[in-house]
């Protein structure tokens, strides 16, 4: 990692947004590959944040300056990767985070990385009552429909979105993921149409759905993970 990724993951971590943002900024200027700012700064100083919070030296406070953080952050480097994908259409993808669900890093993770990998992206964000994801499904018309859970307790809505979203009439697919996800889950659920366990995952997935696969190569460092399952 060079010492300006290292620095954001670090502003990242602890929650510094002005400095985060100021960090993303220079970045950019000098030319740093945007997709590399969110693999190797931005998901780092999360991941960080995480692992302090399970070990007890971080608070919920901690974790809502992080978000905030990378959110600033991602908004800057949103445009950049928009440019890395232009002309290559890999179909639209609309992604939200579940109803009673708050949590939207992996979500705005796995978006931006779609971006970069030339989708259309439409956030349907997070806390999403099915029914608005299906009112939201049915204006937008995506190709691909990604549903996150990241909280045990939010297992139920998942499922209930997914036979919403199918019963509503919508022929595209619906994919899902989020920490409380596993590939057994999806399957025992035996309605979504794939599951992916990271955002490199998610673009194979949604490729693979899509059928841009073998056209495409996966923009990202972790490309090709074999923890994707497509019904
Ligand atoms: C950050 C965080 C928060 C932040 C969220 C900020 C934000 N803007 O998102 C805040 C402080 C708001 C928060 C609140 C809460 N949280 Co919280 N939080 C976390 C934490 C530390 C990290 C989550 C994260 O961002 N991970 C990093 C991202 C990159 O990973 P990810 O989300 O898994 O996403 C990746 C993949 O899953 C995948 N992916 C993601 N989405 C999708 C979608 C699709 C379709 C696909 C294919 C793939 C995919 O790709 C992503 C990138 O690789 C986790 C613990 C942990 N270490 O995971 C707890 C955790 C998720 N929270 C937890 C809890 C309990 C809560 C609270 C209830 C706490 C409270 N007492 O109030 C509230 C609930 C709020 C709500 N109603 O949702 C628990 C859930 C436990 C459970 N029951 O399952 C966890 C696991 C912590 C714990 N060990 O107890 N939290």
């Amino acid at each position: 990692m060079t010492e300006l990724y290292q620095r954001i993951a670090s502003a990242i971590e602890f929650g510094e947004e002005e400095e985060a943002v100021a960090l993303t900024e220079q970045a950019l200027k000098e030319g740093c590959d945007p997709v590399g700012i969110i693999q190797e700064a931005f998901s780092v100083g999360v991941l960080a944040c995480g692992q302090k919070y399970n070990d007890g030296v971080f608070f919920l406070p901690d974790l809502m300056l992080t978000g905030e953080a990378m959110k600033a952050g991602l908004a800057l480097v949103m445009p950049a990767l928009t440019k890395v994908a232009e002309g290559s259409f890999g179909g639209k993808v609309l992604m939200g985070a579940v109803e009673g669900d708050v949590h939207d890093i992996g979500k705005n993770i796995c978006l931006s990385i779609l971006l970069a990998n030339g989708f259309e992206i439409v956030d349907a964000g997070v806390n999403l009552p099915s029914d608005r994801l299906v009112a939201l499904v049915a204006e937008h018309q995506p190709d691909i429909v990604g549903l996150g859970s990241y909280m045990s307790t939010t297992l139920p809505a998942l499922a209930e979105s997914v036979r919403r979203v199918k019963e509503s009439g919508y022929n595209g697919h619906v994919v899902v993921g989020g920490v409380a996800v596993n590939a057994r889950w999806a399957d025992e659920i035996d309605v979504a149409d794939g599951y992916a366990d990271d955002a490199w995952g998610c673009v194979n997935l949604c490729q693979s759905l899509v059928g841009t696969a073998e056209q495409t190569e996966v923009s990202g460092y972790g490309a090709g993970s074999d923890k994707v399952k497509i019904r």
